[in-house]
């Protein structure tokens, strides 16, 4: 069994962009830059936008937060978003979710430049996403399948199962797979025989948030297993949604929680922005 080190291939990813970007950035006399949307003092969402704001620095971009109070109104919101769409010195553009609950988070996504859109949740990116021919991808998603390129696994014509089917993370997941020509299973909490559908993946993506529901019986000997869940324990320790301690056992390469997808998702989304720069400056690819 081999634990696939997702601190290492995000490492990886952000120094190319990172020598990518200082090349363009010194021809071009243009600078990236991402801003970041966080409304409200939920604690968890206010380190995931310091996490965003230092890759940006490692990465050599700009990077602007919008800090709004709790109170702030859904008019005031949809100003800003107004306002980072027609700055021509911001190339992407991240509202951090959830939301508070009295602002409405699907109004924001879908008021964001489809173009300036780096986590790829307006609907125009995600019908992109469908048919193949896309410009972003999702960051998590996308790190996930940089994660499986990393073990040499080739996803063709393997059985993938992603239990979860989150707009976010377990729908475009199972997109991505198909991509690649696996054969794909969508579980969720309807599905009615959840551990026969895991023990045929070769492929085997987690993301739910359950804290340790992937148990050993139910992995298929020598599967890859991609953990993408974020949750505390009983002692309130990060953890993923697989066991990791009984299904490393059983697993050909399996993620850590935390230092796997989380540090992918945050390098794709340099790669997102970096991809959105170009974009706005007449760069292809
Ligand atoms: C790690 C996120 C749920 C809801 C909204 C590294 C991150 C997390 C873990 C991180 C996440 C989760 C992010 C690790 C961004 C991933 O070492 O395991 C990085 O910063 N994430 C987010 O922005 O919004 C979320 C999870």
């Amino acid at each position: 069994m081999e634990i696939i080190n997702g601190k290492e291939v995000a490492a990886r990813i952000k120094g190319q962009v990172k020598a990518d970007a200082e090349y363009l950035s010194y021809h071009v006399g243009i600078t990236p830059c991402l801003a970041v949307i966080l409304v409200g003092d939920d604690p968890a969402s206010a380190v995931y936008v310091k996490n965003k704001t230092k890759d940006c620095a490692e990465v050599g971009f700009i990077s602007r937060e919008c800090i709004l109070p709790e109170s702030t109104t859904q008019e005031e919101l949809m100003k800003l978003v107004k306002e980072l769409n027609e700055d021509e010195t911001v190339h992407g553009i991240l509202c951090q979710l959830p939301l508070p609950k009295h602002l409405d988070e699907r109004e924001v996504i879908n008021a964001i430049d489809p173009d300036k859109d780096v986590d790829a949740f307006h609907p125009v990116n995600v019908g992109r996403i469908m048919i193949g021919e896309y410009d972003f991808l999702p960051c998590t998603p996308a790190g996930v399948m940089e994660l499986i390129h990393s073990t040499g696994v080739c996803v063709e014509g393997k059985n993938c199962v992603v239990v979860g089917r989150s707009n976010i993370v377990g729908k475009p997941m199972s997109m991505l797979l198909l991509h690649e020509n696996g054969t794909v299973t969508t579980c969720h909490s309807k599905t009615k025989d959840l551990k026969a559908e895991t023990l045929r993946a070769d492929i085997l993506v987690a993301a739910v948030g359950k804290a340790k529901m992937i148990k050993a019986d139910m992995v298929k000997p020598g599967a890859v297993v991609i953990d993408v869940g974020m949750n505390r324990d009983e002692n309130g320790k990060l953890c993923g949604d697989v066991d990791f301690e009984e299904v490393k056992e059983k697993a050909s390469y399996i993620t850590p929680v935390p230092g796997g997808v989380g540090p992918m998702t945050r390098a794709m989304l340099m790669k997102n922005t970096f991809t959105a720069y170009k974009k706005a400056i007449g760069i292809k690819g």
